[in-house]
């Protein structure tokens, strides 16, 4: 099985992640936090049981999408290496997996995490069950690993980027991602992005403010991952967490509340600073979307949008577009 798997481990950007965007985040006003530490160990664990979540639509609407729509997918692009940033939990590119092996004998998949682990992990089960599979996993950030793609091993490209994760990026994040994704395929090459839609916020609230506490815990988890990394003394249960729809950014916007004044030292920093009663900290915003806008940044990024596939509630969207 091992011949089937090679594991690339890629150049990191650590100096940028070894806590100045930290500093930086925590010395504006308002306070931030970078969301990609909410992805410790605990903090993986923590969002695989959010999207299990009866509140937590995104990931079971997503896998409805692709239960039903996976075939014409692989029907409409034709033989593809399937290329997936993140590489989480395996069971929507299995969706893929099967639907494209109707269309080709073999099977590509490239998946790029930061951790190597997860990668491994997820791989091994796949190859487990699709003895046609080769995987070539990118150890590394999603920029880094889109710019050491080698040249595909199938005709085409379909560049999968699932679970709304990009509406955790600013739109100007949003719109350098996509321009760099475009730059790296090559013509003829697909683009699957999976996007949560706006909602009543009847839905969305919940969503973020589960009644058994869970996507607090996985908030708060940012404070003790910080702890760990940079010998800090945040003490998470002084925090409460609180989520809110932002209606003009049409975003979720989550936040930890300072319950008293406290000082906080991150040794490791070599930084101190001081929350006020009831000061906010924002750990992450989640972007809702809205298909026209959508289509139109892709547009402006150089895609041809193909399709949008959506549940009948139209709560999330697979975009599918070309290069
Ligand atoms: C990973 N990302 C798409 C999730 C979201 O819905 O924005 C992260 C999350 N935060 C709280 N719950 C889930």
């Amino acid at each position: 099985m091992s011949d089937r798997l090679h594991l690339t481990h890629l150049p990191s950007l650590t100096t940028e992640r070894d806590g100045q965007d930290v500093i930086r985040g925590l010395t504006q006003q308002p306070k931030s936090l970078p969301s990609y530490y909410f992805y410790d160990a605990a903090g993986s664990r923590l969002f695989e049981q959010i999207c299990e979540l009866p509140e937590y639509y995104p990931t079971r609407t997503e896998l409805g999408i692709l239960e039903t729509a996976a075939e014409a997918i692989a029907q409409l692009t034709g033989a593809c290496e399937l290329v997936e940033l993140g590489s989480g939990s395996d069971r929507k590119i299995r969706l893929l997996l099967s639907a494209y092996a109707h269309v080709q004998p073999r099977l590509y998949y490239r998946p790029i995490d930061v951790s190597g682990s997860i990668l491994k992990t997820s791989a091994m089960a796949l190859l487990a069950d699709y003895p046609q599979l080769s995987i070539h996993g990118l150890v590394g950030t999603y920029q880094v690993g889109l710019e050491h793609l080698p040249p595909p091993l199938a005709p085409r490209r379909l560049l999968c980027f699932l679970g709304s994760t990009i509406g955790n990026l600013s739109p100007r994040e949003c719109q350098t991602l996509f321009q760099q994704i475009h730059r790296v395929l090559r013509d003829g090459d697909y683009f699957l992005l999976g996007v949560d839609l706006i909602k009543d916020t009847s839905i969305l609230l919940p969503a973020y403010n589960d009644a058994q506490g869970v996507t607090a815990a996985f908030n708060r988890n940012i404070l003790h991952h910080l702890n760990w990394r940079f010998q800090g003394n945040f003490q998470p249960t002084a925090f409460s967490h609180r989520a809110i729809y932002n209606p003009i950014a049409q975003q979720i916007e989550m936040y930890l509340d300072s319950q008293q004044k406290q000082t906080v030292t991150l040794a490791a920093l070599d930084f101190q600073c001081t929350c006020a009663a009831a000061e906010p900290i924002l750990t992450e915003i989640s972007r809702k979307f809205d298909l026209v806008a959508l289509k139109a940044a892709l547009t402006a990024a150089g895609f041809r949008w193909i399709n949008a596939f959506t549940d009948p509630q139209q709560w999330f969207a697979l975009c599918l577009c070309q290069v």
